[in-house]
């Protein structure tokens, strides 16, 4: 196993305390999905980039795999209220995955997409982070299915809702567009320190 980078203490950045105000720590991990866990064939499935970049890419999961990775150690903080410390992620950043794909000066916006259809956005600024990973490892395990598996996002400066499940495409934008939850009333900018639970 590579080096592992702890980014526990990202929390000093936003607030004083590790655990973020209103939130319970939790040592299980719950599963949290507006719907049933989607099927993923591995032969099927491609990874897909487009929008405002030099370069659309359509990875497969193997082609996925091979970008330069890395395991962090991680928070996850859930707008309901639970927060799961430590958890080990593993895969390829987004300042990477922005990287191979060469995104262009008028990007602001990112827009995750998911294979149950969920889609969640972010300013441009906050994805492009080192913590904020595509990730495909949980604990040194592969990521389970319910967990987002194949490959999810993980945020954890941000809520969890953040974290697109079963995500199979980054759509990099212009203008901002708002996501699932977003258009239903929860916020944008989703910073737990600053309980910015709703818009
Ligand atoms: N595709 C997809 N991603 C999703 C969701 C979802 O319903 N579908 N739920 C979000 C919410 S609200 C949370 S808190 C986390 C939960 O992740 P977990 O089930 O691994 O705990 O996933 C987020 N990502
Ligand atoms: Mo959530």
């Amino acid at each position: 196993m590579s080096d592992l980078r702890d980014v526990t203490d990202l929390y000093e950045e936003f607030g004083d305390e590790r655990l973020p105000p209103g939130q319970t720590e939790t040592t299980g991990f719950p599963v949290l999905s507006k719907g049933a866990t989607p099927k993923f064939d591995r032969e099927d499935w491609t990874f897909d980039v487009w929008g405002a970049v030099d370069e659309r890419l359509a990875l497969s999961y193997d082609e996925f795999r091979d970008l330069p990775s890395e395991t962090q150690l991680q928070d996850f903080h859930c707008v309901t209220g639970w927060s799961r410390f430590d958890n080990e992620f593993t895969g390829v950043t987004f300042p990477t995955l922005a990287e191979v794909a060469g995104v262009t000066d008028d990007a602001v916006h990112v827009m995750f997409h998911s294979l149950d259809g969920y889609t969640t956005d972010l300013p441009l600024a906050a994805c492009m982070r080192e913590e904020t990973m595509l990730a495909w490892g949980h604990d040194g395990e592969d990521l389970s299915a319910d967990h987002g598996g194949p490959l999810r996002v993980v945020t954890p400066h941000r809520y969890a809702y953040k974290g697109a499940k079963w995500v199979e495409g980054v759509e990099f934008l212009t203008e901002p567009e708002r996501g699932y939850w977003e258009k239903r009333g929860y916020s944008v900018s989703a910073n737990p320190w600053a309980e910015e639970r709703y818009a």
